[in-house]
Order: C-alpha cells, then sequence, then structure tokens
C-alpha cells in the first residue's frame, strides 16, 4: 500500500506508515474508534474523491451523475434496511454536521432542545456551551438521577419538557455506558409536542447487529449517528427518519444545500461497502461479541475495587473514576497506558471535581479489539494488565514486562483485511 506516496512524498508516507505500525502494534480502547477492512479504506481512497455530485440522485445540480447515483442509492438502501428506517441521508461528513443538520431541519432560531448533559455523557454538539449552537438555539439538560447506576431522572426530564416545551427532545450519549429507556423518552415527547431524536453514533453498530434495542422500535422520529465506531465504516455521518417524508424532505434540504456543499462521494462509496459488510451474520456476532468483552473487563475492573460510572455497561463502553478509585487522574492514566500500548481517552466524570484537561476518569471500550478478534479471556487479561499498570505506575521494570505482554497480544490478534473469515 502507499507505493505512489511513497515515490512521491516521502514526509507524508512517513505518518502513514507510522499510524499503520502504531495501530498494529498497540491495543486501540478508544471505544470510538475502530478498524475498517481493506474494501472500505480502497472505496475510501477511491476514484469517486474527482466528482462534484450536490443534489441527491437522480436530483444533481451536475452531469456524470451515473456512479455516483449508484453507491449514493446502495448506501441509502443498506442503511435504511439495517435500522429499520423509511429514509436515510448518507452526506453528513461527520456526526457535528448531522446533529447541526438535524437542528437546522427542525428547529427556528431561538428554539429549545433538551438533551443530556456533556458532563452526565452527553455530547457536546447536544448543547456544550462552547459550540456555536449556542448562540442560535436554546440549551436545557437532563442528568442521571444516580452516577451509581446510571438511572436517569425521567420524572425531572419530563417536569423541565413540560416547562421548557422543546422542540427536540434528545437522547444518545458518547461516555454513558447504559440503555436508555426509549418508551419514556417518546412518552415524553409526544406529551410536549417535541419530535424524538436519537443521537446513536456510539452504538450504531450495537443497533445494526441486534445487540442492543433499536430506538426507532419504540418510536423515535430520526437517529443521527457517525459510521466509524460500532459501525466499522469509514469516517462519517447519517440521518435516519424512521417513517416521515415531511420530517425526510427537511432533513435533506438541511443536509444540502442548508448546510454543506458537494458530498465525498468516496466517503459514501465506503459507506456502502460497510453497510453491507454490516448485514452479514458474522457483523451481529461482531456486535455481540463486543458487549460480553465489554462485561469481561467491568467484571475485572469492579472485583479489584475501581469504581466505574453507573456500576458497570450494558454497551461497549466504560466509565472508570481512576482518581477517586487509584490516586491517578484521567491524563496521567492515559499516559501510563500510552506507555504500555494501551490508548484510552482521559474523561470527565459525573458531576467530576477536575477539569476537563485532567479529569478524574478514563474511558474505554471493545470495538476495536474485538474487530482484531479478541474474546473474554484476552479482554480480562487487558483489564488486569490496565489496573496493574496503573497500580505500579512508577516502576519502569514492571511497566516494560506489561509492555512486551500487549505487544505479543497484539502480534497474536494482527488487525484483520477482511472480516469474511471472521467466527
Ligand atoms: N469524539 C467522539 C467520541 O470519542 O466519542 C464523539 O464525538
Amino acid at each position: 500500500m502507499y507505493e505512489h506516496v511513497k515515490k512521491q512524498d516521502k514526509q507524508v508516507y512517513k505518518a502513514l506508515i507510522g499510524e499503520e505500525t502504531r495501530e498494529a502494534e498497540g491495543l486501540e480502547l478508544i471505544p470510538s474508534e475502530n478498524y475498517v477492512s481493506l474494501a472500505v479504506r480502497e472505496a475510501n481512497a477511491s476514484i469517486l474523491t474527482n466528482k462534484y455530485s450536490e443534489g441527491y440522485p437522480g436530483r444533481r445540480y451536475y452531469g456524470g451523475q451515473e456512479y455516483t447515483d449508484m453507491v449514493e442509492n446502495l448506501a441509502r438502501d443498506r442503511a435504511k434496511k439495517l435500522f429499520g428506517a423509511k429514509y436515510a441521508n448518507v452526506q453528513p461528513l461527520g456526526g457535528a454536521n448531522a446533529n447541526i443538520a438535524m437542528y437546522m431541519a427542525l428547529l427556528e432560531p431561538g428554539d429549545t432542545v433538551l438533551g443530556m448533559d456533556l458532563s452526565h455523557g452527553g455530547h457536546l454538539t447536544h448543547g456544550h456551551p462552547v459550540t456555536y449552537l449556542t448562540k442560535m438555539f436554546r440549551f436545557v439538560r437532563y442528568k442521571m438521577k444516580n452516577a451509581e447506576t446510571g438511572e436517569i431522572d425521567y420524572e425531572e426530564m419530563r417536569q423541565v419538557a413540560v416547562i421548557e416545551r422543546p422542540k427536540i427532545i434528545l437522547a444518545g450519549f458518547s461516555a454513558y455506558p447504559r440503555e436508555l429507556d426509549y418508551a419514556k423518552f417518546v412518552e415524553i415527547a409526544r406529551e410536549v409536542g417535541a419530535t424524538a431524536v436519537m443521537d446513536i453514533a456510539h452504538i450504531a453498530g450495537l443497533i445494526a447487529g441486534k445487540a442492543v434495542k433499536n430506538p426507532f422500535d419504540y418510536g423515535f422520529d430520526i437517529m443521527t449517528t457517525t459510521t466509524h465506531k460500532t459501525l466499522r465504516g469509514p469516517r462519517g455521518g447519517m440521518i435516519l427518519v424512521r417513517e416521515s417524508e415531511e420530517l425526510a424532505k427537511k432533513i435533506d434540504k438541511a443536509v444540502f444545500p442548508g448546510l454543506q456543499g458537494g458530498p465525498h462521494m468516496n466517503n459514501i462509496a465506503a459507506k456502502a461497502v460497510a453497510f453491507g459488510e454490516a448485514q452479514k451474520p458474522s457483523f451481529k456476532k461482531y456486535a455481540k461479541q463486543i458487549l460480553k468483552n465489554a462485561q469481561a473487563m467491568e467484571k475485572v475492573f469492579k472485583d479489584r475495587g475501581i469504581r466505574l460510572i453507573t456500576g458497570g455497561t450494558d454497551n461497549h463502553l466504560l466509565l472508570a473514576d481512576v482518581y477517586g478509585s487509584l490516586g491517578v487522574t484521567g491524563k496521567e492514566a492515559q499516559e501510563i497506558l500510552d506507555m504500555i500500548g494501551i490508548t484510552v481517552n482521559k474523561n470527565s466524570i459525573a458531576d467530576d471535581t477536575r477539569g476537563p484537561m485532567d479529569p478524574s476518569g478514563i474511558r474505554f471500550g471493545t470495538p476495536a479489539i474485538t474487530t482484531r478478534g479478541f474474546k473474554e479471556q484476552q479482554c480480562t487479561r487487558i483489564a488486569e494488565l490496565m489496573i496493574d499498570a496503573l497500580a505500579h505506575k512508577n516502576e519502569t521494570k514492571k511497566l516494560k514486562i506489561i509492555r512486551a505482554e500487549v505487544h505479543s497480544l497484539c502480534k497474536k490478534f494482527p488487525i484483520p483485511k477482511s472480516f469474511a473469515a471472521q467466527k
């Protein structure tokens, strides 16, 4: 791979090879990352990058669209089938763009959105004050009632909704390890006349693989997502509409021409390939194994007395209070784990007393290592190695031994080129 880059641009080649080696020789535990197949990478690097195709299949502004229409229709049809949606827009360039387009489709400036607080697991685009979104729209928040169980305060959410009359009730998260009570969200949305939207970015692959519940089965109107996390596609976004043609038309208008210009057709081709992979029975096994692996890690952390926010996990991710349990800050923990070849991210925990650049927690998960073929046995061992490294953070010799074990696990479980042969 990269033979032409190698000949033409040594500096970029060096960075590409460096990343190939980093990914091969370390364990990726950031729960929003994954390894895509070479088929997805080839489509993403394909000739379609040359083409402008503003508009939608059959309704483009420029000529020469036979093949762009073909891939976009494939991506849309496969997405609709995977998630039980009547409409799909596969053009958003990322998850943030998908959320912004969704807001633009449903809101007028000044309108209110009720979403999950960032510090309790929500996402920046769900209304954090650092985003420009908050200059346009009003965001009000709900939180967990109890950080030890993850229970959401649905009664408080209902009361806020009745008072604030949001146009959107937004479910979804980037650091929340539990399943939500989707029926409650929809009930409250219907009561106040709001649209029920779920940002499924983190769990899209788990939904597609039927390892967790599908919010559409409970009446959610819209789902936004990225395509590169558990769904194991190229970096990008997507918006799904359960059944309303009116909503679908608003979404299409908001994505283009409302927000974006020419869609990245190479990326859409790669989405189509990834959605094709997700339709295979092996993807269902993959999705279920992600959960089993996360539960294996949960057990070790709990047995070793480390506090997990919400008490554990129902999905692919865990959030550990390493500062409270081990006296190691999130930043320190991330750096120590980097030294042993395990990549996680520092993360705030609910009502964190520390700042976001050096919070109390770390967030980690199993989508990427499950792609590598890891099962419960290896995940148990990784959890043990993580805790050992944090507990012996100043013992260089011990850290070196752990690094060597991580390295040999990586060698034994190379990153697969395709998933056809995976059991
Ligand atoms: N950056 C993504 C994550 O890691 O969850 C969310 O945008």
